[in-house]
């Protein structure tokens, strides 16, 4: 079985049965203006993993292996929002009001696309999801169980939200998650740092977690 140099072990693959999750690199978290950045969080950071993830991205597709990417976002009468979740934050602005690059986190508007340089290619699929979680009111399961895999790479952003999140739910269902680490990133360095140390603390008690060219190189 390929391997590959991950903490806390080595993480094997079987052959066919892996593929990437790329979460929620869409301008709303990564660009000035969108819902990230009301919220009063630097951008910047997340901009800078751009290079990476699609290293990442092209690894995968090179090996032919499957690609799936998400995004947060909500149906145009917000009727997947729960009004919790809208009132959050106490910005000036919030989820479904007009910004500059469109209504904030709403499917279908500029802000909402990933951004241009991990944009989907044909044949990949891209999950709309309600949630922080990418299982929760999804066919993300279905669609993995379709495809025969059982074994995630994960990337995107934030580390401790959504990426963390999802991890969770993937490894509840059985999945053996990874997480690339230089492929991920938060508004906040330390809760980084704390989400990289917990998914593999416990001998790997939510997953593995190995740098961006350590996966690439197990793949070719
Ligand atoms: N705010 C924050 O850190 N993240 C989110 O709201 N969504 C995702 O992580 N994608």
């Amino acid at each position: 079985m390929p391997t590959i140099a991950a903490q806390p072990y080595e993480y094997a693959f079987p052959a066919g049965k892996l593929a990437l999750v790329v979460i929620d690199m869409q301008r709303d978290f990564i660009e000035e203006g969108g819902f990230g950045s009301v919220l009063g969080n630097d951008v910047a950071p997340l901009a800078r993993i751009v290079p990476t993830v699609r290293r990442l991205l092209d690894g995968f597709r090179a090996a032919g292996l499957p690609v799936i990417h998400t995004r947060e976002g909500h149906v145009p009468d917000l009727s997947d929002c729960p009004p919790s979740k809208r009132a959050r934050g106490r910005g000036s602005l919030t989820i479904g009001d007009a910004g500059p690059m469109g209504r904030i986190l709403v499917d279908g508007e500029p802000g909402n696309d990933l951004v241009p340089d991990l944009a989907a290619l044909p044949g990949e699929t891209v999950i709309l999801k309600p949630g922080k979680g990418a299982f929760y009111a999804t066919p993300l399961d279905a669609l993995l169980k379709r495809l025969g895999v059982n074994h995630l790479v994960f990337a995107g952003v934030t580390t401790e939200v959504c990426v963390q999140t999802t991890m969770r739910e993937a490894n509840d269902r059985g999945y053996e998650c990874l997480l690339a680490e230089d492929a991920t990133e938060s508004y906040f360095p330390e809760f980084k740092a704390a989400t990289l140390a917990m998914i593999r603390a416990q001998g790997g008690i939510v997953g593995w977690t190995a740098p961006t060219d350590a996966v690439v190189r197990a793949l070719a």
